[in-house]
């Protein structure tokens, strides 16, 4: 009993003594670490009084980190020598084997380092742009000048850099100095340059779910665009995008359609986009409507600045709610995921109040819209109003709303609504897209 209880003591104090011995190599481990991290570089450690420098060279702390490393190496050598003889015998550290667990982790190792800045403009979509040649970057910089960053523009010639806009979103493909309305010369120059252009979206635009792109019809590499429709489409499924490419295309004014390869080459571009959702926007049309407002050296910049900021309105609403009738975002997506032409117009009305509102508002829109007036029965249909609280809670002008929605629900198979409450706004303003025509 004595002899047992003695061993007992005998056992405590050497565990203690072992503890007294862990403890201290934890701790002089500890203030080797605190020692580095206030010390900084190595040098300075030398330069510390000579106890931090006893601790520092411990061999005593070496030595167990020798006997770690024997231990470690002997438990390799284990490891390996029970192997299967047909198994393969990769030198492998003990880390390696649990190398996956990093690639379930939230660290990501993609260069970020020609990321764009994130879109500042607001949207119920994750959304990118890209501009083909001199007409589609105009159009795509009056996104980006809205807020929509993750935009860029490609184009053959670096003549066709619109001013203002930064060179990390301007990418130019070697080759040529422009195609001079040489379409062929522009399908091959963008589809020999097809890798470079998937790395780039991939690399400056990051994840976007939806990819809008613009080009105008009547030029060789605009008219060219969708030749890299799969190339869109590849980048678009490399970072799991949910939505789909869009098309904005512009077709040329009546001037222009007078010259045979201008014709041919819009006609080649719209005859390419049919089996995507598409918008058109007729530049005759809305050179027209701004004709007499806007000086020529104005005109498209004015005409690609009105129209950006109509989607850009569209997509904003879209990721608000509303205290009378919200559009959300999968309406949006409903209507922008429709292939086939989406036509885009907008009204305001002055008297909200006034009898058939519906057919007032379909009209208006049609007619200053920057596209084709619609045609068929389209398949969706969208209408946004945006009114002040005072007519928001009249209820004559409420019914004459309902009976609105209800006119342009009438022309299309399914129609997405939404009425917001802005009392910036003086009577009443309307959107309407009508989608999926072919
Ligand atoms: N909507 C819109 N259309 C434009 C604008 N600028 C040019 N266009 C139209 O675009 C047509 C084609 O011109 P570009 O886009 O410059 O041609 P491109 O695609 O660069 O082709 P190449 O110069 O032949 O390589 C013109 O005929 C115009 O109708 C613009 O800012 N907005
Ligand atoms: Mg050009």
């Amino acid at each position: 009993m004595a002899s047992t209880v003695r061993a007992s003591l005998a056992n405590a104090e050497k565990k203690e003594k072992q503890m007294a011995t862990d403890d201290f190599y934890k701790e002089a481990q500890k203030e080797h670490i605190r020692d580095i991290i206030t010390a900084g570089p190595t040098e300075k450690i030398e330069e510390k009084d000579s106890k931090k420098e006893a601790v520092v060279e411990s061999p005593k702390i070496e030595k167990k980190t020798e006997t770690v490393q024997e231990a470690a190496q002997e438990q390799k050598k284990e490891v390996v020598m029970q192997q299967d003889s047909n198994q393969p015998t990769d030198d492998f550290d003990d880390f390696d084997d649990f190398d996956f667990v990093d690639h379930y982790g939230d660290e990501k190792l993609d260069d970020q380092s020609m990321l764009l800045p994130e879109n500042t403009a607001k949207s119920a979509i994750n959304c990118g742009f890209v501009g083909v040649g001199g007409g589609g970057g105009k159009m795509a910089k009056a996104f980006l000048d809205l807020g929509f960053n993750r935009t860029i523009l490609i184009n053959t010639t670096h003549k066709d850099q619109p001013d203002g806009v930064p060179d990390d979103h301007f990418v130019l493909l070697d080759g040529s100095d422009g195609v001079g309305k040489d379409v062929v010369a522009g399908r091959k120059l963008l589809q020999e340059n097809a890798t470079l252009v998937e790395d780039t979206l991939r690399a400056k635009l990051g994840k976007v779910d939806w990819l809008f792109v613009c080009a105008s019809g009547g030029g060789g590499t605009g008219s060219a665009s969708t030749v890299l429709h799969n190339t869109y489409e590849r980048y678009l499924a490399s970072v799991q995008a949910e939505g789909k490419v869009v098309y904005i295309v512009s077709t040329p004014s009546s001037q222009e359609l007078l010259n045979p390869t201008i014709k041919t080459n819009s006609q080649m571009l719209k005859d390419s986009v049919v089996n995507s959702p598409y918008i058109v926007i007729d530049n005759e049309k809305q050179l027209q409507l701004l004709r007499g407002k806007v000086g020529m050296l104005g005109m498209y910049p004015t005409a690609n600045r009105v129209f950006a900021k109509m989607l850009a309105q569209v997509l904003k609403l879209a990721s608000e709610s509303s205290p009378v009738q919200t559009f959300d975002t999968k309406d949006l997506e409903k209507c922008l995921q429709q292939d086939g032409r989406m036509f885009m117009g907008t009204c305001a009305v002055r008297d909200s109040k006034a009898n058939s509102l519906g057919l007032q508002i379909f009209k208006a829109c049609t007619e200053r819209s920057p596209c084709p007036p619609p045609e068929g029965k389209p398949h969706t249909g969208m209408l946004l109003l945006v009114v002040n609280s005072d007519i928001a809670s009249d209820p004559v002008a409420s019914n004459q709303m309902e009976s609105a929605i209800s006119y342009v629900g009438g022309r299309s198979e399914t129609l997405f609504s939404g009425v917001y409450v802005r009392n910036s706004v003086p009577g009443l303003i309307a959107i309407m897209a009508l989608g999926g025509m072919k």
